[in-house]
């Protein structure tokens, strides 16, 4: 099953735009689990099995793993295998932000797609589209790109104004996506000698397997807005930044969603996982999740 068809599928049963982060963070598991056997695994299958029933996708982050050597690649194996066999249907996006030359992405999908068995993964555009070619010709997995990220500091790059013209006339300020008509739009698109931020430039044409989607950070809506109006609906975006990043679920989910009130995997990580750092950490999960999702709905 290719990764759109598994997301929509998710998204109708569970009735869930919500993703959980598994960030497990070995210094935030309670003291019980994190002295016994394989404790970042131990960790995720208790909050993967208190939120299956509330999720559309969960996202480990390499780095939480990756930090503890050999343990953590066992960990996030363990992890990947758990929600493999036991939640077949739930999709699996690696956050690992890879892309690089031809050779060296080799290993990396090896390791993401054919080791891990995940169904998604994130990547940085910064090597340019011919870079990510081998990730995006895997038609069945899902990929998304870095294009407005959560960061404070996302705009020091994003935001630059970027043109291949030196007119004077394509210098002027750039043209706010959302003002302009959908004969003028088009237009612009067709246009490459146009001024425009670089993270407008990154949304586009990417999609040639349909296979591809877009991280946009939560922080930033009005961002995400004109993100969606520049790779138009069935699309789907990831959005991290709710939770511990101070992102508003409302602003979020009504700049992101498409017009059939879908294509947006709405992440949480610490907020839903660390909500307790007591004995009662998958209750306190499941309620946390079972809330956000709850409003992300009310907003659809
Ligand atoms: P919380 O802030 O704890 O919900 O975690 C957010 C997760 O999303 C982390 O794993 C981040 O690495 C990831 N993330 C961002 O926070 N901002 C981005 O712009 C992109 C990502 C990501 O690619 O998922």
């Amino acid at each position: 099953m290719i990764f759109t068809d598994k997301l929509n599928a998710i998204v109708k049963k569970n009735n869930s735009l919500l993703c959980i982060g598994l960030d497990s963070d070995i210094d935030k598991i309670p003291s019980h689990i994190k002295n016994g056997p394989h404790p970042q695994s131990t960790y995720n299958k208790a909050i993967i099995d208190a939120t299956a029933d509330l999720v559309c996708a969960y996202k480990p982050n390499s780095a939480f793993y990756e930090a503890r050597g050999k343990a953590g690649i066992e960990a996030l194996k363990m992890t990947c295998d758990y929600i493999r066999d036991k939640y077949p249907q739930i999709p699996i996006i690696l956050d690992a932000k890879r892309a690089d030359i031809g050779n060296t992405n080799q290993g990396y999908i090896k390791f993401v797609f054919d080791y891990l068995g995940a169904d998604a993964v994130t990547l940085n555009p910064y090597l340019g589209k011919e870079a990510l070619k081998s990730f995006l010709d895997r038609e069945d997995k899902g990929i998304f790109i870095l294009c407005r990220t959560s960061n404070p500091g996302a705009g020091e790059f994003q935001d630059l104004i970027l043109t291949n013209d030196d007119s004077s006339k394509a210098k002027k300020a750039p043209p706010r996506w959302p003002d302009l008509s959908a004969e003028a739009l088009a237009k612009a698109e067709e246009t490459p000698r146009i001024a425009k931020p670089l993270y407008q430039i990154v949304a586009q044409n990417w999609n040639y397997n349909k296979n591809c989607g877009l991280v946009v950070g939560a922080p930033y809506p009005e961002e995400l807005d004109i993100v969606r109006h520049i790779v138009g609906d069935e699309f789907p975006l990831l959005i991290p930044g709710v939770g511990a990043q101070g992102g508003d679920v409302e602003k979020t989910v009504k700049a992101g969603i498409d017009k059939d009130g879908k294509n947006v995997i709405i992440n949480s990580s610490r907020s839903i996982i660390f909500a307790s750092s007591k004995d009662d950490f998958t209750e306190k999960a499941r309620s946390q999740a079972h809330k956000l999702r709850d409003e992300i709905n009310k907003y659809r």
